[in-house]
């Protein structure tokens, strides 16, 4: 057994903003199992393929006791812009793992013998599940994880050790969403379709980052001012009013402050200036234009018909396409 209190510290120490653990245990499979039958992960195959290891993470740590939950806070302004906050600044996959690094090392030279398993994103761990365990937050009706601090601008990672800590979380803290049903009743597309439960099909973060075709019709025209994910539900909750400014790593670089047009109208060597390094490059060049030219088509926007008909003889047939239906709304 170690000591959660200097766990606790290398991890602070190593930039994390929160830091919580919870025993090991498996995860019921009944909430993840209906998500999947229910085809809400969309063409996510990985979120199937590894749907046993995500449950129990004892499949990836043989032998695991202790799962730590880390979050880190990345608000930085209030500004309302076609690039959702998490993505606005560096990729937070690269800084989050880079905390995990120098965390996984700390441990490893204060406990040797102890061995480890990190998770940040991609990997087949139910991340909110285990941040809600080891008493950070909780799940809202968004589906996205709310802490008493920072609302729920929040990205989170995972560590998970092959050894018993002194002291763990009783589970959740209080759930505060009472009676409000804003992020249901505010998402563009009823992405929501119960409590905690997202479709991902529905969603514009799914639609505008990992659908690499064309977005269907019927979600077109809740796009206007939205490129790279989507931050309704979250920027209508009342738990994300009072929002503190995150540490200098998450601040937003310049091309945040880029309009819909602007984005519309990048060229490749701008392209290539703004998006390396950031979680942008997960849609592409084509795949931004792509979203830039429904956003427009959405907003109505005739200011932008000039840019329209450039990107509708554009070299990528999803622009092109998407260039198409945008003309198509303007008066
Ligand atoms: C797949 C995925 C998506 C999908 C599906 C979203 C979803 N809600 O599942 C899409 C592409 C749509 C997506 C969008 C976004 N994502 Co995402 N995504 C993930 C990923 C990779 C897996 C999530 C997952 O397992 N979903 C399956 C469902 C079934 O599981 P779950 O949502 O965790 O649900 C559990 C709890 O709700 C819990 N629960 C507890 N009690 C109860 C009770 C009931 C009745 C129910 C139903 C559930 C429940 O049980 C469930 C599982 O057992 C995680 C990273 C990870 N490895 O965990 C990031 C992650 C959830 N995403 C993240 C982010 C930032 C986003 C966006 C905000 C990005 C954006 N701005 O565009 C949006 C938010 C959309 C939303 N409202 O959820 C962050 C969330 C941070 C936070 N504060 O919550 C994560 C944790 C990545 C990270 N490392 O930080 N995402
Ligand atoms: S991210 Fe946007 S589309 Fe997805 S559930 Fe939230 S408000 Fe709806
Ligand atoms: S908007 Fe309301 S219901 Fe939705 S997560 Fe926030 S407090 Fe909960």
């Amino acid at each position: 057994m170690i000591p959660s209190a200097r766990l606790r510290a290398l991890a602070l120490d190593a930039g994390f903003d929160l830091v919580g653990f919870a025993r090991a245990e498996p995860i019921d499979p009944r909430v993840l199992g209906d998500w999947l039958e229910q085809g809400f992960h969309a063409d996510l195959d990985w979120m199937e393929a590894r749907a046993a290891e995500r449950l129990d993470v004892s499949r990836l740590l043989p032998g695991a006791r202790t799962v730590i939950a880390l979050a880190c806070n990345y608000w930085h302004t209030d500004d309302v812009g076609p690039i959702a906050r998490y993505a606005r600044g560096r990729d937070y996959h690269a800084t989050l793992r880079d905390k995990l690094r120098v965390l996984r090392r700390t441990v490893r030279e204060a406990f040797p013998g102890v061995h480890d398993y990190g998770s940040v994103d991609a990997n087949p761990v139910m991340e909110k599940v285990w941040a809600a365990r080891a008493g950070l937050g909780y799940v809202g009706k968004h589906a996205c994880f709310i802490t008493p601090g920072y609302g729920s601008w929040v990205v989170l990672a995972v560590m998970v050790l092959d050894v018993e800590v002194d002291a763990y979380a009783d589970g959740p803290t209080l759930e505060r969403c009472g009676r409000c049903t804003l992020c249901l009743t505010s998402c563009p597309t009823g992405a929501i379709v119960a409590d905690r439960v997202v479709d991902a099909r529905a969603c514009l973060s799914y639609q505008t980052i990992e659908n690499d075709q064309t977005v269907p019709e019927p979600l077109r025209a809740a796009m206007p001012n939205l490129i790279f994910g989507c931050d309704v539900c979250q920027d209508v909750c009342p738990l994300n009013a009072t929002p503190l400014r995150a540490q200098a790593r998450f601040l937003p670089r310049e091309v945040a402050k880029a309009s819909v047009l602007e984005l519309a109208a990048m060229t490749k060597a701008q392209y290539d200036a703004w998006a390396p390094g950031m979680a942008l490059v997960r849609a592409g060049y084509d795949g931004l234009r792509r979203n830039a030219a429904y956003a427009l088509g959405a907003m109505k926007s005739n200011e932008a018909r000039p840019v329209l008909e450039r990107l509708r003889a554009d070299a990528d047939a999803r622009v092109r396409e998407a260039a198409e239906w945008a003309l198509s709304q303007l008066a």
